[in-house]
């Protein structure tokens, strides 16, 4: 069974469950209190040297960075229709929606995240940053969700999972009310497989 590694079901692991819940692939959660150190023991710095979560593992590989692992289920069950064959033109848009929600969007995102030790004037300039950088992704968006209903033209893929969860980091920059990225995200939110992964 594949093994989860993670410190709640609201971190970064979020997307690899609700995947799971979507490809119906047994999972086991491993909760770790950061707290506690252990994150930093030598036995889980042997799954992942950076001590952050999530981690995969499956039989005797373990893997990290959450991207990666998504690519890794989605094309391991490839079966199940989430990820475009390796022949298929929609591979190409496929693998740039996924590398842009983690390299792109969340790297924006986290920023967000990043406060603590700053002043009021550095965190006011952080959010206009913040702002500039998403509302140039929400065109991009926009653009492609105004034509259909997902990142991929043939339907719903594991893009569509990781870009899902990145974006209620930035919800004020990035889901203006009545826009196609909202009318997205309440079509996300309410399947039932990101439900029971409790991503939302
Ligand atoms: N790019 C990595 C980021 C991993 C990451 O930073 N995870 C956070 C939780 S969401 C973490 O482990 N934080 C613990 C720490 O920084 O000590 C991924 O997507 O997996």
């Amino acid at each position: 069974m594949i093994q989860i590694y993670c410190m709640a079901h609201q971190d970064r692991s979020d997307r690899v469950r609700w995947l799971l819940e979507e490809l119906q692939v047994p999972y086991q959660d491993h909760f770790l209190n950061r707290t506690n150190g252990e994150l930093k023991t030598e036995s889980y710095l042997k799954l992942n040297p950076m001590g952050r979560v999530p981690t995969v593992v499956d039989g005797d590989t373990a893997i990290f960075e959450s991207g990666g692992i998504c690519l890794y289920l989605a094309d391991k069950y490839q079966s199940k229709g989430l990820a475009p064959s390796l022949d298929s033109l929609e591979r190409a848009e496929y693998l740039q929606w996924m590398v842009f929600s983690v390299a792109s969007l969340e790297c924006v995102v986290a920023r967000m995240f990043t406060f603590q030790d700053k002043t009021q004037s550095q965190i006011e300039s952080i959010k206009l940053e913040v702002e500039a950088q998403c509302k140039i992704m929400k065109v991009a968006l926009n653009k492609v969700l105004e034509k259909q209903p997902y990142l991929l033209k043939s339907g719903f893929s594991a893009a569509d999972i990781m870009m899902a969860a990145v974006i209620p980091g930035a919800a004020d920059y990035l889901m203006e009310p009545g826009s196609a990225i909202e009318k997205y995200m309440k079509n996300l939110m309410a399947r039932p497989a990101a439900v029971k992964a409790q991503v939302f």
